[in-house]
């Protein structure tokens, strides 16, 4: 009688097999992520690699599709005909950072369909910064100034990602965040330097509902973050969250000085020993609460991302037409 211990034995094998040679690719894999190789769309790639990335690209991507949601909500109401280009243009660059992203995460085999199915029905993340509503038009100017800040601080150590169409993606949207950042600062300055009483206290207030989200933006703390590590090896980042803070922090500190506006965080001094500010504790329950679809705007941005998706339907399908009839007289000709 054959048994079943028969029948496994070659199987076994080559599952040993195919066991020892997958072995041998992660460690050729390994060793050029270690060299610091780009990994490319056709390169071998561990499946959890691939998965980690899709993960964070489309959240990224989603980051920056509804990023443009609290911003344009402005658009009609930006005091003068200079501000309110900048506002388009900067919104716009907001839409083609998602698409650049969408076509990385695309080329890890994901479609941008099963991307934004995942954003429309809850299932995919994106930052939390953007669940927060812009009240003034001082919160326009804060944005630019500290969330662009953060997303700068936290996105040029990814065009080092050694993923290469993340990592390539990222140099020309950094590009843009810088200008971003600017004319938020920019804005700031005029409204501290020229403006009233009332728009000054505008500024402040400001900064005093942005500077908390800001922070979180990082991510959760060192301790509490389950992808850092791995990743940290993957080179897909480069800095753990803590990290980026502290830098985002340090690098802000003065800004606030100059710009004459106080952060609001009592617990925020120079701290000559480390050669960085303290700070204050964040408040993760805020944090998580936000990220679990519970912040102040996230239904409200959510169903809007949901609206536009479904009013596109016609133009989604107009251009796959165009596309058909295009391809077809390609072919005749
Ligand atoms: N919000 O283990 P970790 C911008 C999630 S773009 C929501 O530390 P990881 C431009 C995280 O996904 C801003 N969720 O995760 C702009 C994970 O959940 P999962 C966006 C967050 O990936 C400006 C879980 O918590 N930038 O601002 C957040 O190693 C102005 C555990 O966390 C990027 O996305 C959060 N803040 O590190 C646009 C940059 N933090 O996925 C318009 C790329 C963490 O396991 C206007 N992303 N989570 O279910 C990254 O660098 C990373 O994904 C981190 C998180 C650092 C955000």
């Amino acid at each position: 009688m054959y048994t079943q211990a028969m029948s496994i034995g070659p199987q076994d094998q080559a599952a040993k097999l195919q066991t020892a040679e997958e072995q041998q690719r992660e460690e050729a894999f390994e060793a050029r992520v270690a060299e610091g190789d780009f990994i490319e769309a056709k390169d071998w790639m561990p499946e959890h690699y691939r998965k980690t990335l899709v993960r964070q690209i489309s959240q990224h991507a989603h980051s920056e599709i509804v990023g443009m949601l609290p911003e344009g909500n402005w658009i009609t109401r930006a005091p003068t005909l200079k501000r309110k280009a900048i506002l388009l243009a900067k919104v716009q660059d907001e839409g083609g950072h998602g698409l650049y992203l969408y076509s990385a995460a695309e080329t890890l085999g994901t479609s941008r369909d099963q991307m934004l199915d995942a954003l429309h029905t809850g299932k995919a993340k994106y930052s939390s910064i953007f669940n927060y509503p812009t009240l003034t038009w001082a919160d326009i100017g804060v944005i630019g100034w500290l969330v662009d800040g953060a997303a700068i601080m936290n996105q040029v150590p990814l065009c080092r990602c050694s993923y290469g169409p993340y990592a390539r993606a990222m140099i020309r949207i950094c590009r843009e965040e810088s200008f971003h950042q600017r004319q938020g600062y920019e804005s700031l300055l005029v409204m501290m330097r020229e403006g009233t009483d009332a728009q000054k206290a505008m500024v402040q207030d400001a900064v005093n509902r942005w500077w908390w989200p800001s922070l979180m933006m990082f991510g959760p703390a060192d301790k509490d973050s389950p992808n850092s590590e791995q990743s940290m090896r993957w080179g897909i980042k480069r800095l753990t969250n803590d990290e980026l803070r502290q830098k985002f922090v340090d690098a802000t500190v003065p800004q606030a000085e100059l710009l004459g506006v106080t952060l609001p965080d009592a617990a925020l001094q120079w701290n000559a020993e480390r050669d960085h500010y303290d700070f204050g504790a964040i408040d993760w329950n805020e944090f998580w609460r936000v990220v679990g679809g519970n912040g102040p705007c996230n239904t409200e941005r959510l169903a809007a991302r949901v609206k536009a998706w479904d009013e596109g339907e016609w133009v989604r399908e107009a251009a796959l037409a165009h596309a058909r009839k295009r391809a077809t007289a390609a072919q005749a000709a």
